[in-house]
């Protein structure tokens, strides 16, 4: 069985990054995943862990504390392995520069991150996960980093992933060659190749969606759920909705489904951060095949304007978010 660190260098296929870069990058994530795996393994045991921080983060939302230990062991961890020039977190306000150990070090990645994503679930005992993106930086190193090494197009994303912390502690990613996951086995600290070669099935089965908030949708995605329901061919198809993006579309990728977070009329903007968790998902949607957009333009395309930017977000296979475009069309 190979390891996240064999797969890694047989399979580099035409990405022009070093090998080193690239297992630097994922010692990083290795080591503050397997962190956050053990404190989520104990959540019930500790209360330094279950509930809320008291702290308001950026989003005008309740910090829970694994949020900021989440947040705390990833920047720790980027910070050791010498590789990263700059972090963006959804828990800081503002990007973090990291300062070279040595001066010969290029280190030229940059890494945008949901350290803790599905918050809400955390108290509950059901899935939360890691979502991460990495670019190269845009201005020269020998200058100081800007915002807009951090504001760039989804589509220049060079590695793109999540690790869920569910009943296994599973990462999925992709550097632009398809998308593979790997299980964590606890018992040695080791991330083995257990999902190869991840694609949306050919039949789609679900879809997820808030539908508490249906009075507050447009009539497309209205016309779309009623869509969903129908009963003809294989639909009506199975409704799933976790309220943790990295679960829902987890199994969303391996059984074949739709994750929409819609405008709605009190969030205009969607609820769901461009940078932090669209753009990642969309660039592993369309690794497995899928296809990944606002409702109208493809999600790696949007130019973003600030870091914390929230977009609406439907992704999961290419027939299904294509129909739900067809109805916000129709509908307008
Ligand atoms: P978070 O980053 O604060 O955890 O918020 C993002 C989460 C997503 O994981 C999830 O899909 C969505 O918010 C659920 O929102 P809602 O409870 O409004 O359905
Ligand atoms: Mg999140």
């Amino acid at each position: 069985m190979y390891t996240l660190g064999e797969f890694i260098i047989e399979n580099k296929g035409c990405s022009s990054h070093s090998i080193e870069g690239l297992l630097r990058l994922f010692s990083s994530i290795k080591l503050a995943s397997k962190a956050i795996h053990k404190e989520v393994n104990k959540a019930g045991l500790t209360k330094e862990i279950i509930g809320s921080s008291g702290i308001t983060n950026i989003q005008g939302e309740n910090q829970q504390k694994l949020d900021n230990f989440a947040h705390r062991a990833f920047i720790e961890s980027f910070k050791s392995r010498n590789v990263v020039c700059g972090i963006a977190s959804e828990e800081s306000k503002d990007f973090i520069v990291i300062k070279k150990e040595k001066k010969e070090n290029n280190n030229q990645y940059i890494v945008l991150i949901d350290p803790l994503d599905g918050s809400s679930n955390i108290d509950v005992n059901v899935s939360i996960g890691t979502i991460f993106s990495v670019y190269m930086r845009k201005s020269s190193i020998r200058m100081n980093l800007t915002i807009e090494d951090f504001l760039q197009k989804g589509s220049q994303q060079i590695l793109a992933g999540y690790i869920i912390y569910g009943s296994s502690t599973i990462l999925v990613y992709s550097i632009g060659n398809g998308v593979n996951g790997f299980t964590l086995d606890p018992s040695v600290g080791t991330f083995y190749l257990s999902h190869p070669n991840l694609c949306f099935p050919k039949t789609e089965k679900i879809y997820s969606i808030n539908e508490g908030n249906y009075a507050k949708f447009s009539n497309g995605i209205r016309r779309f759920i009623r869509y969903c329901q129908e009963k003809k061919g294989n639909r009506p198809y199975t409704a799933r909705y976790i309220g943790s993006l990295v679960g829902d579309f987890h199994r969303n990728l391996i059984k074949g489904g739709i994750y929409i977070y819609p405008k709605t009329a009190s969030s205009p903007e969607g609820k769901l951060r461009l940078l932090y968790e669209c753009n990642p998902m969309a660039f592993l949607s369309e690794q497995a095949g899928g296809k990944a957009s606002d409702g109208e333009k493809r999600i790696l395309d949007i130019k973003p304007i600030e870091l914390h930017q929230r977009t609406p977000f439907v992704c999961g296979p290419e027939k299904m978010v294509s129909k739900l475009e067809e109805f916000m069309v129709i509908c307008k």
